[in-house]
């Protein structure tokens, strides 16, 4: 028997994925990096992909065995240049972290320094976060986002760049609201000399979909990750102009990776080729819409929203106008028991720390995946606002609970079982 038998199956684990699978689809999941894969995405995950080794590139691989593989990767190659108008693309990248310390490993050399959004401004960890190999390896500095405004502020940037010199300018963010204009970054790179990378893992999805303007002509690498707007299996990927493509595949593999994931490899064609229906410009859309209906719909609730609100799929909310004691880890907590799943986050200049926070972050990718449109985006906001407000009363949060649940009955996400 090559494997255990049906009465030895492991019904600890699957009971727990059961017990997931519920939780996705009776709660409201607000996440703002997540989002709700389609079944094929899933099947292709699940397939015996997972078996294969393929360390190297297709065509020039170190084991037997690959030409199905070769041509799977192939194909989601070829799908990632065309839906954004790359000269290479590569699909390896275990994750957006690894992409980026790839594109790091691959461009510029330990010490050699860098120029990006600090963390508690909206950036990434991976963006020069001290505790983080970037910040270890590189020597980077940060720009953060206007006082008053609190969007970038492109003075201060360019400032900074002719301060500093740095080798690479990294554009890109994970808590900021906010159009990205790729041409201001060229443009202070191009004045500096620094190579511009731009990380749209957050709004890959609405790039794709025409929602958001694509970097990819302005940048000379792009990275993602595709499990976020773009609606694939968890993953990254790398764009690059013809003249890094060499030095970011050699990064890649054998620089940082072993060997690639082929299943979530098929797993990121398969949503490529989604992310190209013309459906997929409609759902963009529709997430920056509801995005901005839950904003306003918020703020009429007496929350400040960072900046003033959204052009995205997010938006960053200031619970300190809508009650002074209210942090986000409490927030966060409670709204999980009202099934509201969200993230704690700093506002820029928060006075509390990064475990405690004086926000929270929402984004509406996995509620537009569901089907909900902006009548749902002001029961979701009067939900948030009346569990906060009763958050000492268990009875009320649990009335929330319910009527969320009858809400997402409405919307179902997998009608067969995923
Ligand atoms: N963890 C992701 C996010 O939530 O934005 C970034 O890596």
């Amino acid at each position: 028997m090559p494997w255990p038998s049906e009465t030895q199956r492991d019904t600890e684990v699957f009971a727990l994925i059961d017990k997931e699978r519920e939780r996705q689809s009776t709660g409201l999941q607000l996440i703002a990096s997540e989002n709700f894969t389609s079944p094929d995405v899933m099947e292709a995950t699940g397939s015996v992909l997972t078996n294969k080794y393929a360390e190297g590139y297709p065509g020039k691989r170190y084991y037997g065995g690959n030409a199905v593989v070769d041509d799977i990767e192939a194909i989601a190659i070829d799908r990632v240049k065309k839906l954004f108008g790359a000269d290479h693309a590569n699909v390896q990248p275990h994750s957006g972290a690894s992409a980026n310390m790839a594109v790091y490993l691959g461009l510029i050399k330990p010490g050699d320094t860098v120029l990006g959004l600090s963390l508690d401004h909206g950036g990434h960890l991976t963006h020069g976060s001290p505790v983080n190999a970037s910040g270890i390896l590189y020597n980077f500095q940060s720009f953060r986002v206007g006082a008053t405004d609190e969007r970038l502020d492109f003075d201060q940037i360019r400032d900074l760049a002719i301060k500093h010199k740095p080798k690479m300018i990294v554009a890109g963010t994970t808590s900021y609201p906010r159009r990205l204009e790729p041409q201001p970054f060229r443009a202070i790179a191009d004045e500096v000399g620094a190579l511009m990378m731009f990380d749209i893992a957050h709004i890959a999805g609405l790039v794709a979909g025409g929602a958001h303007p694509n970097p990819v002509p302005y940048a000379d690498v792009v990275t993602f990750t595709t499990h976020k707007t773009l609606r694939g299996p968890r993953g990254g990927c790398i764009l690059t102009t013809a003249a890094h493509a060499a030095a970011i595949d050699k990064a890649v593999f054998p620089g940082s990776q072993g060997g690639p994931l082929e299943h979530a490899v098929a797993a990121k064609a398969v949503a490529f080729h989604e992310a190209m229906q013309p459906s997929f410009k409609n759902y963009a859309q529709q997430i920056v819409k509801n995005a901005a209906a839950l904003a306003e719909a918020l703020s009429k609730q007496g929350f400040r929203l960072v900046s003033g609100g959204t052009d995205t799929h997010m938006m960053v909310v200031d619970l300190q106008p809508f009650d002074a004691e209210l942090t986000g880890k409490e927030s966060q907590l409670v709204l999980d028991e009202a099934g509201i799943t969200l993230n704690k986050n700093n506002i820029p200049n928060d006075p509390r720390s990064p475990f405690v926070t004086s926000g929270v972050r929402i984004g509406t990718p996995s509620v537009t995946t569901q089907g909900m449109k902006e009548p749902e985006m002001a029961l979701i906001a009067e939900y948030i606002a009346t569990t906060l407000r009763n958050r000492a009363n268990p009875a009320a949060v649990a009335e929330v609970r319910a009527k969320i649940a009858s809400l997402c009955a409405k919307f179902p996400v997998y009608t067969k079982r995923a």
